[in-house]
């Protein structure tokens, strides 16, 4: 339940004090290990560097770091002050940093020593005007030579005591920036109402408790590492396991093993990768000691059901796969290993109702197709800066996710694909998924996605991009001839990619979603 004004989450770390659970775990690295009371500190160090720097009520400060326990520290000391975190991924070019300064305009952006040059150059890219946003830069390094200051000195000069402004629950919280599905940014505004909603969703799912680690391949500056690796356990005075480092699969088996965390949270193409590496370790290699993880979760991109077949038969224990959207703050409609059919998207999550509608916005029944509306307390105030973009998104505390699902009469949901996804083949609707699902299933598919585009005489051309596995797969006529018999003994004709094109990478976003669009633009090049 939301409290009353004047309290938010970033009070927990003192409620957390106050309970005496001051020396537990809060923030774990490989190398760092940060109790509560040392972050309470570090926050309040963090709020007192920003204040000085005239941060306050509002004020939109930019966080393009690696994840870290400074990071958490940087989000709750600008809660503190009542001002607005603007997370964003690491990945992003100058010109996706420039148009999104010039979108939020933040005073000061914090920054890994990596992405200084991306974000100097900022102002002025992109073709917009010259925009002196950020004002400021600290780099977010004990020492830096450059002529920004450094976090860690500006942390140790602060004082480390820090009193909270009070916030009103209806005051905003953070900006969270989307690519959505065209690739463009938009900053999605949740309240500090929506902060302590979602903590009365999944997580009461996946029940963390103070004894758990949780560890999330997905970063803070997404949506879903947010949740993961940031809220949910601050709130449940669990610690959090962080990875500065991209979530490369050999990489997180080898942090998994060392540091044993309890709950892992990662997208669909990670764990494909992690199984490559398992497969082609063996089992009994330490590197990939799972035997610590109580909970997988999956999110980011649908689960194809191949793959969480193979993950159970490793490691024994489901994957629960979860949709969600940085609109509604987390995950919405999640499944129940054990109790909800294989392959389908579960059930909606409490705190959240889901409805299925027809493109007038007509209610629909249970075995019927439609696009899918949440809603739920948790779910963003508005888009920052694009009143028609929230028009025609959000209305009446709905969102309007831009998925299709169907849903059963046990209230089970099954994802389709995002309604710019569909396939229209010869008057029928395809689901990529299903399509891809099928590949997944031949041994030489290490990844793949299907996408359509106008073909001649207003048909869809389905065309297959496909990963093959590293090596192993001979000649590329040859698996492409394999790869059409296998899609012919499993599809309907319909259904069967006209096109199969083997690359050697599937473009993403900075979230790790398939960029579908760029396939679409590549394919009718
Ligand atoms: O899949 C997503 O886009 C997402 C975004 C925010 C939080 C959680 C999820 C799964």
């Amino acid at each position: 339940a939301v409290p009353p004004d004047g309290n938010s989450v970033h009070r927990f770390l003192d409620d957390h004090l106050t309970a005496g659970h001051g020396d537990a775990l809060c923030a774990v690295t490989e190398h760092e290990r940060v109790t509560y009371r040392e972050m309470h500190a570090r926050a309040c160090r963090a709020a007192n560097a920003f204040a000085a720097a005239g941060v306050g009520y509002e004020t939109r400060v930019a966080l393009v770091l690696p994840d870290s326990p400074d990071y958490l520290a940087c989000v709750l000391g600008l809660l503190r002050l009542g001002a607005v975190p603007v997370p964003l991924s690491t990945q992003l070019t100058t010109d996706d940093y420039a148009r999104i300064f010039s979108d939020c305009r933040p005073r000061l952006a914090v920054v890994g020593p990596a992405q200084l040059a991306a974000v100097r150059a900022a102002p002025g890219a992109a073709g917009l005007a010259k925009a002196s946003w950020p004002r400021e830069i600290w780099v977010a390094a004990d020492k830096h030579t450059g002529p920004e200051p450094a976090l860690g000195g500006l942390l140790a000069e602060a004082a480390e005591e820090c009193p909270v402004a009070p916030v009103s629950v209806d005051d905003m919280a953070v900006i969270q920036y989307t690519s959505g599905s065209t690739g463009a940014p938009r900053g999605v505004v949740h309240l500090h109402r929506g902060l302590l909603a979602v903590l009365d969703t999944f997580p009461v799912r996946l029940g963390l408790t103070r004894g758990d680690l949780c560890l999330s391949a997905a970063k803070l500056s997404f949506g879903y590492g947010f949740g993961n690796s940031f809220l949910f356990p601050l709130a449940a005075g669990a610690a959090t396991l962080l990875m500065p480092e991209p979530a490369e699969a050999a990489r997180v088996l080898r942090l998994v093993a060392q540091r044993r965390p309890t709950v892992l949270c990662a997208v669909p193409a990670l764990y494909s990768a992690m199984l490559t590496v398992v497969e082609r370790s063996g089992t009994s290699d330490a590197d990939a000691d799972l035997s610590s993880v109580r909970r997988y979760v999956s999110a980011g991109e649908p689960l194809p059901p191949s793959l969480a077949e193979r993950w159970h038969a490793l490691t024994g224990v489901g994957i629960v796969n979860g949709l969600g959207s940085t609109e509604c703050l987390h995950i919405f409609i999640a499944t129940e290993p054990g109790t909800t059919p294989p392959g389908s998207s579960g059930t909606v999550v409490p705190g959240f109702e889901a409805e299925l509608r027809d493109e007038q916005g007509r209610l629909l029944g249970p075995g019927e197709t439609g696009h899918l509306w949440v809603r739920g307390e948790a779910n963003a105030a508005r888009y920052w800066n694009d009143q028609p973009a929230t028009r025609a998104t959000m209305a009446g505390g709905w969102n309007r996710t831009g998925d299709q699902l169907s849903r059963d009469a046990d209230g089970v949901f099954t994802f389709v694909a995002r309604s710019d996804d569909v396939l229209k083949v010869g008057g029928y609707k395809v689901a990529p998924t299903e399509i891809e699902d099928c590949l997944l299933r031949h041994p030489a598919v290490a990844e793949c996605a299907v996408v359509g585009v106008p073909g001649p005489h207003a048909t869809t051309e389905v065309i297959a991009y496909v990963r093959p596995h590293d090596g192993g797969h001979g000649d590329e006529d040859d698996l492409r001839g394999e790869l059409r018999a296998h899609v012919r003994a499993g599809l309907a004709r319909f259904k069967q990619p006209r096109t199969l094109r083997l690359v050697d990478a599937l473009p993403r976003t900075s979230t790790g979603k398939i960029a579908r669009h760029a396939l679409r633009g590549a394919a009718r090049e």
